[in-house]
């Protein structure tokens, strides 16, 4: 399995500030001459797209993993979602209490001081994850209410310095090691939006807050070594003022860039848009398809509130939480599925018992393998009676609606392919196959060996591919105008069109960030013949012509967009290319991906693309 256990931290770099010193200091010495220089992290010249996320060794473990825990946990944990206000009457809420209950500021550092979670089992809490399947653990180390769930040196607002808990331990630090030792991963939620900081509010002084959040994130990322951080708290607000901007985003993610190149981030680290951070985050629903142009995660609570509610029963059940999984999954995206541990830091028993029997499902039969490490496919439709996703040549056929004895269920091929052998993983059962219609009739002799789902694996000769390309990138030329006038400032062979300007990178160290323009060149050679969906994520324009055909033609200035276009093409056969991409002012991005029947999204790479 594609996992790394005891991967060696990656150099930390310095920051950006520590960056330029270091450059400062190492230009002009002897020494100097014989490294070149490292190419600063901002400015004109910088792309802050370094892989495809899609692609990326950096994401691999969270492409494959699917199946993640997130949890609640913070001083509200403490009120366990009731506040008795001081006229003796009552009002619910969870995370959201000092908030929606209007809990006045110091009533609010009262009951916390009185926090004192002892409880708190960090090696049962990574157990009920394994137990569950779940491959990634992500925790709150700081929602809404600003309280840090570790000893951060920023402020005294935190678990060590207000409350009743012993000082000498650190919850992060626990869960970091028990992590480690089961082989999870660790993430940690961190909420931008702060309704404790008096700076946070004030225009005038969120810089200072600012900068106290570049460091409480730097001791997360220095301290435990998290493999992700998921932010939240990026919206518009009042009460207090959220002013966090796309800019703020931008600047956020290249300081985190710096601080480890491996982060994995959300999207809600800009302003939750398709260029921002590494996926996207639906929240509390399924998309009904894959998303364009960025990988995904659905979160998801396991009753109706993140944090503890001792009076919420309304659990959803393994059922709910396997079919959900098994949905996202064939949708090529990942579940974090939420307990919200008491306020001793008990994760609720019936968050545990559910959890068990979801996993039971998962290892039952090899069951996980329509899970872990599986996606979509666009080879055949999304079937009524369940969900089907893709690993290697093995279709997984996920039953929800069992049909009646001799009944077919029916698959609709988007793409001809044959079916080589099929079975029902933990049955003898046969599963006759007949061509029908647009596709395949699946007739299983049995019964379903379960209430859940049943799994059928079709292993598949897919269609013909041609061998992986030789190619090299386009011709990219590029001018310091955002018309393509004159003579190019500069002319390179890109290897992808993979572009993360933001607001301040461009081309070239020569080409200003506001008012260039590309155009590539070169042909594009796929591996299947087949209707490929062309998808680029542009701002400020994008048109783009196939065999001199326009595909796409999104010419009107805008923010950060998707935009799609169909084309057939013909494998091994190399298709004239042209885009022609312009950037006006504010943000730039440009961004080419393809997807097919039998080719999951990804930035066109490298090899199939051939300057010119
Ligand atoms: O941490 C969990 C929730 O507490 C948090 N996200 C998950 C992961 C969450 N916060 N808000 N919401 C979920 C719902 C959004 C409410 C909002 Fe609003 C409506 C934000 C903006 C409009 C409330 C009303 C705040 C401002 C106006």
């Amino acid at each position: 399995m594609l996992r790394w256990h005891s991967r060696p931290r990656p150099p930390r770099l310095l920051g950006v500030l520590g960056l330029l010193s270091a450059l400062l200091l190492t230009t002009g010495g002897p020494a100097a001459a014989a490294k070149p220089a490292p190419r600063p992290a901002t400015g004109p010249g910088t792309n802050h797209a370094t892989d495809d996320p899609f692609t990326a060794d950096r994401t691999s473990w969270w492409r494959q993993d699917r199946f993640g825990m997130f949890i609640h946990f913070g001083a509200y944990s403490n009120l366990e979602g009731e506040y008795t206000r001081p006229d003796g009457t009552v009002c619910r809420d969870a995370e959201w209490i000092k908030r929606e209950c209007k809990i006045p500021n110091d009533a609010y550092e009262k009951q916390a001081a009185t926090f004192n979670p002892a409880d708190f089992d960090a090696k049962a809490i990574v157990r009920a994850a394994k137990d569950a399947g779940q491959r990634y653990i992500v925790i709150t180390s700081k929602h809404h209410d600003g309280y840090a769930m570790w000893p951060t040196k920023q402020n005294s607002w935190n678990l060590r310095d207000h409350s009743a808990f012993d000082p000498h331990r650190d919850i992060l630090a626990e869960l970091k090691r028990a992590a480690d030792a089961a082989g999870i991963k660790l993430g940690f939620y961190y909420s931008i939006w702060d309704w404790h900081d008096p700076d946070f509010a004030d225009p005038a002084t969120f810089p200072r807050y600012k900068k106290r959040m570049y460091a409480q994130l730097k001791e997360l990322v220095d301290n435990y070594d998290p493999a992700l951080l998921w932010f939240d708290g990026e919206w518009d607000a009042v009460d207090p003022v959220n002013t966090w901007s796309r800019k703020d985003g931008a600047e956020l993610q290249t300081y985190l860039h710096a601080l480890n190149p491996e982060l994995i981030v959300n999207n809600r680290v800009g302003k939750r848009g398709v260029v921002d951070g590494d996926f996207g985050t639906p929240e509390q629903e399924i998309p009904a398809a894959p998303v364009d142009g960025q990988l995904w995660e659905s979160c998801m609570t396991l009753n109706d509130h993140w944090g503890f509610a001792r009076y919420d029963t309304h659990w959803k059940s393994p059922a709910t939480i396997v079919r959900n999984l098994l949905d996202i999954a064939s949708r090529g995206g990942n579940y974090l599925l939420n307990v919200g541990p008491d306020k001793r830091g008990r994760v609720p028993q019936p968050s545990v018992d559910r959890l068990r029997e979801a996993g039971r499902w998962l290892r039952a039969h090899g069951q996980g393998d329509a899970v872990y490490g599986a996606g979509y496919t666009g080879l055949v439709a999304t079937p009524s009676w369940g969900a089907v996703a893709r690993r290697g040549n093995d279709l997984y056929a996920s039953v929800t609606a069992w049909p009646a004895a001799g009944r077919p269920l029916h698959l609709t091929a988007r793409e001809a392919f044959t079916i080589t052998s099929a079975r029902v993983l933990g049955s003898g059962q046969r599963v006759t196959v007949t061509p029908a219609g647009d596709g395949f009739d699946l007739t299983p002799s049995g019964a379903a060996t379960g209430p859940v789902a049943s799994v059928i694996r079709l292993t598949v000769k897919p269609p013909a591919a041609a061998p992986p390309g030789t190619g090299r990138g386009l011709t990219a030329r590029s001018w310091a105008n955002d018309t393509f006038t004159g003579p190019p400032a500069v002319t390179t062979v890109d290897p992808t069109v993979n572009k993360s300007y933001r607001f301040d990178g461009s081309p070239d160290p020569s080409i200003p960030a506001e008012h260039f323009s590309t155009r590539w060149t070169g042909s594009i050679q796929p591996r299947f013949s087949e209707t490929y969906t062309l998808t680029t994520v542009s701002d400020d324009t994008v048109r783009l012509w196939i065999d001199g055909r326009l595909v796409i033609d999104s010419a009107t200035p805008h923010g950060p967009q998707t935009d799609k276009g169909t084309v057939t093409l013909t494998a091994g056969h190399r298709h004239d290319i042209r885009i022609d991409y312009t950037q006006q002012t504010g943000e730039a991005y440009m961004k080419l991906f393809w997807s097919s029947p039998s080719q999951s999204q990804q930035i066109v790479p490298r090899r199939q693309l051939y300057a010119g």
